[in-house]
């Protein structure tokens, strides 16, 4: 399979699709709800996702697509080369403040992480990276991450996982909390993966995510040296939800095993 073909056509396509997304800041939205009163969709969202599986239908029929807003295919298998995409990462940062969302786009082969694109659309930063050679903001190379502990870091997480909730083990959540330099929420699981691979935060913890959350992100990461896993520590589902645990080499350990082990996550 020729990855090098691949990743041009989905630079390509992630641009264009970035374009788009522009041009709507212009239009009224039409916004509709999901599982439930806060969690939206908007033409966009949907409109995004179509062009990715048209092109990509067009050029590799016999890719596989999973997207957020379920045009792809139901997967129960990772065989062969697999999209994910997300394509408004962000959709209530969209809806409301027209920043801080991202495009996220990971291709896969038979379950290993290969391509990762996180288009920054409003700053017009495309954060990318093939396994094996580096990644890239635009055309500079990324640095590799440095090792960093709890009382220096800075933590992006939800407020929500530290509030009362029967499903999680939040109260683990307190003391790591406590411990850290600071907290930040962000809104976009693709943008604030974005911000472990580029040292701005040192770690990211979501409860619950999906494979097109985080497939982009996660190929980022490690090839910068990053720890990316659930918040068990184990190798990380793209067949279905999962919690999410991204952070420096070393703080990831840590965190790990001062924190998090006894949880149920
Ligand atoms: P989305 O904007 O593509 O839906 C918000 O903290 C982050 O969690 C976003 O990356 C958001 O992605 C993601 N997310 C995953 N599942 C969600 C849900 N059910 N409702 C809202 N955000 C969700
Ligand atoms: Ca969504
Ligand atoms: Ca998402
Ligand atoms: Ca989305």
């Amino acid at each position: 399979m020729n990855l090098d073909q691949i990743y041009a056509h989905a630079k390509e396509w992630i641009n264009e699709a970035g374009a788009k997304i522009r041009l709507s800041f212009n239009q009224t939205l039409n916004i509709e709800t999901k599982s439930n009163a806060n969690d939206l969709v908007t033409n966009i969202d949907k409109e995004i996702e179509q062009f990715f599986i048209s092109k990509i239908r067009e050029a590799y029929p016999a890719h596989k697509i999973m997207g957020e807003e379920g045009f792809g295919d139901s997967l129960d298998s990772l065989e062969g080369i697999v999209w994910m995409i997300d394509p408004i990462d962000g959709t209530l940062n969209f809806v409301h403040q027209q920043r801080n969302f991202a495009i996220s786009v990971g291709v896969y082969e038979n379950g290993v992480g290969k391509i990762g694109l996180i288009y920054d659309v409003v700053h017009d930063e495309l954060y990318h990276a093939t396994s094996g050679n580096g990644a890239y903001l635009n055309e500079t190379p990324l640095n590799a991450l440095k090792e960093s502990i709890v009382k220096e870091s800075i933590l992006a997480l939800n407020a929500t996982w530290v509030m009362e909730n029967h499903r999680i083990d939040h109260k683990l959540m307190i003391p790591l909390v406590k411990a850290a330099r600071g907290t930040r929420s962000y809104g976009s699981a693709a943008l604030e993966m974005i911000f472990v691979a580029t040292g701005r935060v040192d770690a990211y913890l979501s409860m619950r995510l999906s494979p097109w959350d985080f497939a982009a992100g996660a190929v980022i990461i490690e090839e910068l040296g990053g720890i990316v896993t659930n918040l068990r520590g184990e190798k990380l589902n793209f067949l279905s939800q999962d919690s999410l645990f991204a952070a420096k080499p070393g703080l990831h350990q840590s965190i790990l095993n001062d924190y998090l082990k006894e949880g149920k996550w």
